[in-house]
């Protein structure tokens, strides 16, 4: 399935355009939680969810067996078939977020719901099992695309080899600007660090942006 082209709503736009927070009222912001089949997200987003997660699981069965590679992951018995939402507060954050935290399905037949789900997002993170690199490149090539600022943070499974962030980075060939980092996707202080090295790359992205003389065009909503 060929990937969409058109961009989402602009990450320059989300932080310029939203109406300013109150007093002291967090900023809200959304953010993706994308990766390959099987590579954490649905844990990522119930690590740090501070509502029980919503999510849409669905068991394995035979017939998916073809497309579902389980090598390396035997023990998984269900997958995402639609996406996970959760929430987290960062009140001490140097400014105060609110994150709603939508993950995606992992196969990359469900394209379009990525497409969907980032609309009106600041970010998304990439969580990658270095055990099933392969599985990471569409997801990592369908934000190149779509022009949403990402960082890629290796979730290192029990047993997996331990590579260097830069090996990770070479492999994936991603440019300088992406940041890479690692994380347990079961530890909650793991994937809050994670969000916001997400949202420090996403401001970082956006000034960057602002520098070169964009003017952001589209209007926050959807999210
Ligand atoms: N050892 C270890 N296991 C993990 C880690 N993260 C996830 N798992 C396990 O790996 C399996 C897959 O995790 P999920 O969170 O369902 O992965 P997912 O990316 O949401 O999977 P799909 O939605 O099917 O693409 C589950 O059995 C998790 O318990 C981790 O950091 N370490
Ligand atoms: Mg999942």
């Amino acid at each position: 399935m060929p990937l969409p082209t058109a961009r989402p709503d602009d990450p320059a736009a989300v932080l310029h355009s939203s109406p300013p927070p109150r007093a002291g009222a967090p900023t809200v912001l959304k953010i993706v939680i994308a990766g390959g089949f099987g590579a954490g997200k649905t844990t990522a987003v119930g690590a740090v969810s501070e509502i029980t997660p919503l999510s849409t699981e669905e068991y394995l069965t035979e017939a998916s067996a073809d497309v579902d590679s389980l090598a390396g992951i035997e023990a998984k018995v269900t997958t995402t078939v639609a996406f996970d939402f959760g929430r987290l507060s960062l009140p001490d954050a140097p400014m105060p977020l609110e994150l709603f935290l939508f993950g995606t399905p992992g196969e990359d037949r469900f394209v379009d719901l990525w497409y969907d789900l980032s609309r009106g997002a600041v970010g998304a993170v990439v969580l990658v099992d270095t055990r099933r690199l392969e599985s990471s490149f569409t997801p990592v090539s369908f934000f190149e695309d779509i022009g949403l600022p990402f960082v890629v943070a290796v979730n290192q499974f029990d047993g997996a080899h331990r590579y260097h962030p830069e090996q990770v980075r070479a492999a994936l060939e991603l440019p300088a600007a992406v940041p890479v980092v690692t994380c347990d996707a079961r530890d909650t202080n793991h994937v809050a660090g994670v969000l916001l090295a997400l949202v420090d790359h996403a401001v970082n992205s956006v000034a960057t942006i602002n520098r070169a003389g964009h003017a952001p065009s589209t209007t926050f909503q959807d999210a």
